[in-house]
């Protein structure tokens, strides 16, 4: 009998063992957590009189089942590192999760990991549904709410995190197990809806999962056949489960979504499959119970109305007031989900114990991974580049220092959407591997030619506890920025390094070439983003980047030369830390009278503006250049510091990028001059586009007597 044909057989034993012993819906005990987890949704919805009832009434006993009988969590430290993961990709049904949390008794945990000692969903937050300051906000937001894994609502992003978290998982188990040592075998449940599914991303995510086969990986995919429109047939007719067969995933049914036993079996069956993620279609029907509402989209996105839920809850026996959970509920979640964590958990930490006697340097690592901190002497790696004129691509020097800082951080792991050899990141130690399904302690990630899917990896491979980077061109943030902007809302350290900055990538033409990325990337609220001007900028960046641990950082970088600064004439790189300093015309050097002119620019125009800046000083202009790679960095000196770069009284100051000029303003003034881009590039090589768009120390020194004027 081959494997599979041990299981089937197995479970038609447990099917017949099933049928007999207990009715289709389970026992009383499970009934009653069942509706518990639906009254409180309905109630709290409304009560906000806003929200989405019907989802977590039709999904609660497949919640009920991972919780109460597979998840290996530990309500009271909802952050313990090797647990298994729960996400909600359709975030719109919040309150199924909320529920979920306040009856397990989760505790309080924030965006850094830390737990707080009382309930992450105490029954005040539940009843302000919605409200500000909730624990319970609209869709799950992690980092307010313990026990939230991963923001949701965005569609097909939860989809995309979980496969992150799944790799995550994975890679720690295979760098961190040892004989004799299993501290790493965590599994991730997902459940999704039909939006989840429409959505690019989630093919993707679907795509490389499969590819990878990562067996610690399920989405229990809510087939109700129903979206805000109407029904699916509107606009959803392919065969779903057929699409994750051709992925390569395990395609499971399940018929009725109140079949506890059937769900149970193929939650078995998903923890003993080896070598493929599994794929779950669950009938269900949105609103289930909800005499007129039941199997409508009406069930979707509004409150039931207090008729509606009065039949509703006679239709499941209820008879208790409106957030009232009978108290058998809490313990029986405390005996089941609480009691298999915390017997799990406790030992865990007792197995670490042990293997810190065995392998140290390792549990050294485990305790700073958990706490988001890096070893120790981790910036004792970072290179400096010798002045040189002629100098190197800023993609080249980011290899080298990201290579640099691998050696000494074995959890910054992360790859390319098919682009290393252009983007430089490959990490190319001998011993570094690639991430594949015979190698998931690999550090090198191929994503292929998925951007989007990428970076929602990214996102949940940091929530999983390592250090992600990923890599594309910088254009590219078109294809992934929805979840770049979940990095920043849910404060990740991930890195993106992102090359082809500009014009200057030349050839390739305006399809290639960014020009209002900058301002769209430097509009995301909390994503701080460097564009270094010379190879020790780089250094800096990735000094900035990996020392903050609450933000994503845009590393954007050049495919053409740029030549590195002569710190002897220039001021020292360590300036570029702070975002903005001035590199050239400082006070010292001014013999303390207030520039003429001040001077600025980023990343490769950082030449152009100094070249302009040494003709003015020749000519006697008491010019100041300044380098600023991070406005963001920048923002966060303080006033006088920020006076001491960029002096208030002076007015006359030009600006040059090669983007658009929106959001320079800021420094320029009212008496400032922009050298730029207004339009889309062209195809050409680099500098002849510099030529044509004017963006040369010529134009800089131009504008520089018009702002002087
Ligand atoms: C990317 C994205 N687009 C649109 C929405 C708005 N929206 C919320 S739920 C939903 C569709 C609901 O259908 P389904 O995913 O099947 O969820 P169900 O109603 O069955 O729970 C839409 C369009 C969203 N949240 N995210
Ligand atoms: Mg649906």
């Amino acid at each position: 009998m081959s494997t599979d044909e041990k299981i089937q057989a197995e479970e038609k034993t447990q099917e017949a063992v099933a049928t007999a012993a207990q009715p289709v819906t389970g026992s009383a005990i499970a009934q009653l957590a069942i509706n518990s987890i639906r009254t409180l949704s309905m109630d709290a919805v409304q009560a906000a009189n806003s929200g989405h009832p019907g989802t977590p009434m039709a999904l609660a006993p497949v919640a009920y089942s991972v919780w109460q009988n597979f998840l290996r969590f530990d309500p009271s430290d909802p952050t313990w590192l090797a647990r298994d993961r729960f996400v909600l990709s359709c975030g719109h049904a919040s309150m199924l999760l909320y529920s979920v949390l306040h009856l397990a008794e989760v505790k309080q945990s924030d965006h850094y990991g830390d737990v707080v000692d009382e309930p992450a969903v105490p029954l005040e937050h539940l009843k302000q549904f919605r409200q500000l300051h909730s624990r319970c906000p609209g869709h799950p937001e992690f980092g307010e709410t313990g026990g939230v894994e991963t923001t949701t609502g965005p569609l097909g992003q939860g989809c995309g995190n979980s496969v992150g978290m799944a790799i995550a998982q994975k890679w720690l188990a295979a760098r961190y197990n040892k004989p004799g040592h299993e501290l790493f075998n965590a599994n991730t449940y997902v459940l999704c809806s039909d939006g989840d599914l429409m959505e690019g991303v989630s093919s993707e995510a679907a795509s490389i999962a499969g590819h990878l086969k990562l067996s610690n990986l399920i989405w229990i995919y809510d087939d109700n056949k129903i979206t805000i429109e109407g029904e699916t047939e509107l606009a959803f007719t392919e065969n779903v489960a057929m699409r994750f067969k051709a992925y390569g995933w395990n395609v499971l049914k399940i018929d009725d979504a109140n079949d506890l036993p059937a769900i149970d079996k193929v939650l078995k069956r998903f923890t003993r499959t080896k070598n493929m993620p599994t794929f779950v279609v669950l009938r269900s029907h949105i609103g289930y119970g909800s005499p007129n509402k039941q199997d409508s989209h009406k069930a979707h996105g509004e409150a039931l109305g207090a008729e509606e839920i009065a039949l509703t809850k006679k239709f499941y026996g209820w008879t208790r007031d409106q957030f009232d959970v009978p108290p058998e509920v809490y313990e029986h979640f405390r005996s089941g989900v609480g009691a298999r964590g915390a017997k799990l958990h406790k030992a865990w930490k007792n197995k670490v114990k042990k293997y810190a006697k065995d392998h140290p340097e390792l549990a050294a690592e485990i305790a700073a991974m958990e706490k988001r901190d890096l070893p120790a002497d981790w910036q004792s790696a970072i290179p400096t580049f010798p002045t040189d004129p002629k100098g190197m691509a800023s993609r080249v020097s980011s290899g080298k220092v990201l290579n640099a800082l691998a050696a000494k951080i074995p959890w910054l792991i992360g790859g390319s959407a098919d682009l290393a050899p252009s983007t430089n990141t490959l990490l190319t130690a001998e011993d570094a591997g690639h991430f594949e399904p015979d190698n998931y302690g690999g550090r090198n990630f191929h994503w292929g030619i998925r951007e989007h899917g990428m970076a929602a990896a990214l996102n949940g491979m940091c929530l999983g506890g390592v250090r992600p980077y990923g890599a594309t061109f910088f254009c590219f943030t078109d294809y992934m920025r929805p979840s770049m902007r979940l990095s920043s809302i849910m404060r990740l350290p991930v890195i993106y390094v992102l090359t082809h900055d500009s014009i200057g990538l030349g050839e390739d033409g305006p399809t290639h070439q960014p020009v209002e990325h900058l301002a769209a990337m430097r509009a995301i609220p909390g994503l701080v983003l460097i564009r270094p001007g010379d190879a020790n900028e780089v250094a800096e960046a990735y000094r900035s980047a990996l020392s903050l641990n609450d933000k994503p950082t845009v590393l954007v970088l050049t495919r053409q030369a740029l030549p590195t600064v002569d710190r002897t004439r220039f001021a020292s790189v360590s300036g570029a830390a702070r975002g903005g300093y001035v590199l050239g015309g400082t006070d010292v050097q001014l013999g303390g009278a207030r520039p003429d002119v001040i001077l600025m620019a980023s990343g490769s125009e950082l030449q152009v503006v100094v070249a302009a800046y040494e003709r003015l000083t020749t000519e006697g202009v008491k010019a100041r250049v300044v380098s600023m790679p991070s406005w963001e960095l920048f923002e966060m000196q303080d006033a006088a510091y920020r006076e001491s770069v960029l002096p208030s009284d002076v007015t006359a100051r030009v600006a040059c990028e090669a983007g658009i000029e929106q959001g320079w303003q800021r420094y320029l003034g009212n008496g400032g001059r922009f050298v730029g881009m207004a339009s889309f590039g062209a195809s050409a090589p680099a500098p002849a586009l510099y030529k044509h768009f004017g963006i040369t120390p010529e134009r800089v020194i131009e504008e520089a007597r018009v702002a002087m004027k």
